[in-house]
């Protein structure tokens, strides 16, 4: 069943300073009113941003079925046995899955629900309005200015590169699991160049081993410049556990590097670009389409103007296009 959407100002209202304070009731409303599309969020995520940019990061991507969600929940475990408080955004495809995905995951990560220091938040891709990236990120936003030290997201499985998280994330962990040539699927799909740690999970099935080699193979042939982090390749039951430890560590050691190399500022300077730019590009958007919408419904007003257009779409679109781009100019558009 879809959860109710709740009123950012009436129900009840989600005050800056309980965001602040960690109070993870306020935390989900807010969150709940990002994947509706709220516009009243702008402002408040406006008032949080000052308060952000202290939580370390981290993206576990891969194919479906990866073991994403599993491993995402050992790393809690061992995040939290070294003391540091852990939010989670998972997106999930769930659409085809009869919304079972997102329960999957709140059963993988269960086990730790009672824990104050976690906070985990699913998200059904289809279930957010004004785009995934966006709410992905807004959320991110709130955990971090709740006080969570490390988050990690989850994005949706997709058999593709999954490019997009790298302007979210700062350290991001590429999972491939033994004998599918995954990791080779991935490095054709441009995500050697992205992923900081490559991670052979599932390594109690065969073939772990040939897939690490693999995968070290095509990390060592990367071309590096002097002083670049040389992602390494970890081996992990996300099952058991095994091998988990070694990989939080690896993801701190990764932020520590950043850090010493002044490549974490420089990351979050280009990553706030990248998000304002998303940001002007929708909101820009969100005046302009309903806009177009209705010239093209007065263009279609007329029966020789349809019959124009079943006559020859592209010819009469273009030059709707032109005229429309030209009024842009002097147009009061909303
Ligand atoms: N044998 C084995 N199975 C594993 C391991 N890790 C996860 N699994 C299993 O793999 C299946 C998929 O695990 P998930 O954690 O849901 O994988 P995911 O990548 O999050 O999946 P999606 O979010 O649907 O793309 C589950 O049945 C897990 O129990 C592992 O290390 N070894
Ligand atoms: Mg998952």
């Amino acid at each position: 069943m879809p959860e109710k959407v709740p009123d950012i100002q009436t129900d009840p209202p989600v005050e800056i300073q309980q965001i602040l304070d960690g109070d993870v009731m306020a935390g989900a409303r807010l969150i709940r009113c990002i994947e509706a599309g709220d516009p009243a969020t702008a402002r408040m995520l406006g008032q949080l941003y000052p308060h952000a940019g202290n939580a370390f990061v981290i993206g576990i991507t891969g194919p479906p079925g990866a073991g994403k969600s599993t491993l995402i929940s050992a790393l809690i475990t061992m995040f939290r046995k070294k003391n540091f408080s852990v939010g989670v955004v998972a997106v999930d495809p769930s659409s085809h899955k009869t919304g079972g995905a997102v329960l999957g995951d709140r059963v993988r990560m269960q086990a730790h629900a009672g824990d104050k220091g976690v906070f985990i938040r699913s998200m059904a891709a289809r279930g957010v309005a004004g785009g995934l990236a966006r709410a992905a990120r807004d959320t991110c936003l709130v955990l971090d200015a709740m006080g969570y030290d490390i988050i990690i997201v989850e994005p949706v499985g997709s058999g593709q590169a999954d490019l997009e998280i790298t302007t979210l994330v700062h350290s991001l962990g590429l999972v491939a699991i033994p004998g599918t040539g995954d990791g080779i699927q991935a490095v054709k799909a441009g995500l050697l160049e992205a992923a900081d740690l490559f991670i052979v999970n599932k390594n109690d099935l065969p073939g772990a081993g040939s897939e690490m080699m693999t995968l070290e193979h095509l990390v060592q042939q990367r071309s590096l410049e002097p002083d670049t982090w040389q992602p390494p390749v970890a081996s992990t039951c996300a099952r058991t556990g095994e091998g988990v430890d070694r990989l939080a560590d690896l993801f701190l050691d990764h932020r520590q590097f950043m850090k010493n190399n002044q490549v974490l500022e420089k990351k979050q300077t280009d990553q706030a670009g990248d998000y304002f730019n998303t940001l002007v590009r929708q909101m820009v958007m969100d005046r302009i389409d309903p806009w177009v919408d209705r010239q093209v419904t007065a263009f279609l007003d007329t029966a020789e103007q349809q019959a124009a257009v079943t006559a020859d779409p592209y010819r009469v679109a273009q030059k709707l296009a032109d005229r429309l781009t030209r009024s842009l100019r002097d147009v009061t558009i909303y």
